[in-house]
């Protein structure tokens, strides 16, 4: 591997600088991957392994980001466990027969990930071979709590309330689809690392829609089977978003590495996080949409509160559609040339 910066970073071992990337940085922003939005499908983007690997390298190419992350969706999971998931265009994901009652169990099993996922696996061989070595691959899969909200609300929610009504007058049957989400999770990304996913990530995007204890049975338990069978496998990293009550715990999880957002402050997020866990964040995504003194300016900034080690710069969510390419490059490049000794 000729750039293993995040690699150290996973392993608290010593980097010469701060890796860098963003979430969410395949896809989105760049008019290369409107242009092939624009022809294709998204699962056919998705299951084509050869625009996967397109839109993967993307990032790499055009902005120099320290890591790739695999073009694929959290989504791909619950459509593999059986059930229809769209994408609509401008409106986000639609799961039209959303689980509701232990009738609609039936209709979900924990499937071959080999048989249902290989063209994961594919697009991964394909994309180690073109990236040959330049920067590590980041594997994903969606957190079982995270998964559930959609499998059940049906679509995408500011409050995912029917979600959370299922899982508290029904708390059995949301008990078994979180197990059954967890233990496909666990073969998804075990299969993900042995196709050559260098580390993964597990994305919670609402386990801060939970107070402290909904977080610790709904979320938390079910990410600590999967970190305890990840972690041995390649190094795993913990995004939470919202949950950082949580970091302590999470920290405590084994993970080697934890995702903050742009809510928590580095000094106490290292606090409860402790010295044994990589954090990586947390920069505001809207914040790229200051002018870029203003970017340079307060990446600095936030470089400077979490410091060399045990740290990976990135946002602290999903980079947004309408950020333009030179600001995004302007954050990745801040972190670059970041000096730790002229403390500028
Ligand atoms: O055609 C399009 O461009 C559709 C937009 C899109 C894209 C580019 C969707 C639909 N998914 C993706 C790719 C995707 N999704 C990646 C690939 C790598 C990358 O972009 O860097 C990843 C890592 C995800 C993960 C994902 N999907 C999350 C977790 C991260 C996060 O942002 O919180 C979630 C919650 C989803 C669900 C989803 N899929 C797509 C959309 C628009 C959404 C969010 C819907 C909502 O807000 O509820």
């Amino acid at each position: 591997m000729m750039n293993d910066l995040l690699l150290r970073a996973l392993k608290g071992a010593p980097v010469e600088r701060v890796p860098v990337w963003m979430m969410r940085q395949a896809g989105r922003y760049l008019p290369e991957y409107i242009a092939l939005r624009n022809r294709y499908g998204f699962f056919e983007r998705c299951q084509t392994p050869a625009l996967a690997c397109e839109i993967t390298l993307q990032p790499v190419d055009i902005i120099g980001v320290d890591a790739a992350i695999l073009f694929s969706d959290i989504l791909v999971v619950p459509q593999a466990m059986g059930l229809e998931v769209q994408l609509i265009e401008n409106k986000g994901p639609v799961l039209p027969d959303p689980i509701r009652n232990d009738k609609d169990l039936q209709r979900i099993t924990v499937p071959d990930v080999q048989d249902r996922l290989h063209y994961v696996f594919d697009a991964i061989r394909l994309i180690k071979q073109e990236l040959n070595g330049r920067v590590p691959l980041i594997g994903f899969a969606g957190a079982p709590w995270t998964l559930l909200c959609y499998m059940v609300q049906g679509k995408g929610s500011k409050t995912f309330d029917e979600a959370k009504a299922f899982c508290y007058t029904q708390p059995e049957l949301a008990h078994r689809v979180l197990q059954m989400i967890t233990d496909t999770t666990i073969g998804y990304l075990k299969e993900q690392i042995r196709a050559g996913a260098d580390a993964v990530q597990l994305f919670d995007s609402w386990g801060g829609l939970l107070g402290p204890a909904d977080f610790e049975h709904l979320s938390l338990q079910y990410m600590r089977q999967i970190v305890a069978a990840v972690k041995d496998e390649a190094p795993i990293v913990v995004f939470a978003k919202g949950a950082w009550h949580a970091l302590g715990a999470m920290a405590a999880t084994g993970a080697q590495g934890l995702g903050l957002d742009w809510c928590v402050p580095p000094e106490m997020a290292r606090q409860l996080a402790g010295n044994k866990t990589t954090l990586q964040g947390n920069f505001d995504p809207a914040k790229l949409l200051s002018p870029i003194p203003v970017i340079q300016k307060e990446v600095k900034q936030m470089l400077h509160d979490f410091g060399r080690e045990r740290y990976i710069a990135n946002l602290g969510h999903g980079i947004l559609p309408n950020v333009p390419v030179d600001h995004a490059r302007a954050f990745v490049d801040t972190v670059k040339n970041y000096d730790f000794n002229k403390h500028d």
